[in-house]
């Protein structure tokens, strides 16, 4: 039996105007927190080919958490599904199983464009990052773990994939920043932002369309302020990593690190 407040798209994939109208007001809210994650000064000087060596470094580092933990953030989300339950459920299934593979890929990858921007790979990997930076990661474990297919799926695929689809574009827009590397690392330290960067990424309205498709024409209006306050917090986690690593230069050290004993 169909239900009436099942959502069926009708129109293209990826214009908001295929999606109900709590759908679109919410997009709409959010963008503002989005623009302000793909207008950030960082990649403004890094499209420019101006960010400080040190700063360039320390991003890839910080952001490498959420590379790692990604996959598992889909994971997760795996985890509250069963086969059957319906349409939403069905396509997240087919969604999160493809793009935990495909994110296998973008784990190495960023692994190589930060050896082709010297940073220190095992520092990466095992240091302790800043607890700005980290408070993204932290945000997405939480939210996978303790919220619904929807919102969570929200805060990841939807808020984290788009942002970074258009915060990749604009670094790819111009040559400037690919003209840093030697043209011999070039392709190696440019693919992640290559793959990110396609102007026609479909991942993030495949991530809306199974959102709507899990709570259907009509959610209540607690479920559409909890999905917009997460797509907004994961916006704002990343703007707060971003404005980390663009603070002045002495104050990244400044406080006082915790001793490991
Ligand atoms: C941004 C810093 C301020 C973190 C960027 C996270 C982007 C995650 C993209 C997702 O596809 C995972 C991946 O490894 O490609
Ligand atoms: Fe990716």
């Amino acid at each position: 039996m169909k239900d009436q407040h099942q959502f069926v798209r009708t129109g293209p994939l990826m214009e908001v105007a295929s999606y109900p109208e709590w759908t679109q007001e919410m997009v709409h809210y959010c963008d503002r927190f989005k623009s302000e994650v793909v207008e950030h000064d960082l990649f403004t000087q890094m499209k420019e080919a101006r960010l400080e060596h040190s700063i360039h470094k320390a991003f890839l580092s910080g952001g490498w958490p959420v590379i790692d933990q990604f996959p598992q953030y889909m994971a997760m989300n795996l985890l509250k599904i069963r086969y059957g339950q319906g349409e939403g459920h069905d396509m997240a299934r087919r969604y999160l199983i493809r793009n935990i593979r495909v994110e296998q890929n973008h784990a190495d990858h960023w692994v190589n464009w930060a050896t082709e921007s010297g940073v220190d790979i095992q520092a990466m990997l095992h240091n302790q990052h800043a607890l700005e930076t980290l408070s993204l990661s932290q945000w997405c474990w939480q939210v996978c773990d303790r919220e619904s297919l929807a919102v969570a799926m929200a805060a990841t695929n939807y808020a984290i994939e788009g942002a970074t689809g258009e915060w990749s574009a604009r670094v790819c827009s111009e040559d400037r920043y690919a003209n840093l590397f030697d043209e011999e690392g070039r392709a190696k330290a440019m693919k992640w932002l290559k793959l990110h960067a396609k102007y026609d990424d479909a991942h993030p309205w495949e991530a809306l369309e199974i959102i709507v498709t899990l709570v259907g024409l009509q959610p209540s209006q607690e479920t559409i302020i909890k999905l917009r306050n997460a797509i907004c917090k994961s916006h704002q986690f990343m703007r707060l990593l971003l404005d980390h690593y663009m603070r002045p230069l002495p104050q990244l050290g400044a406080r006082p690190q915790l001793a490991l004993v």
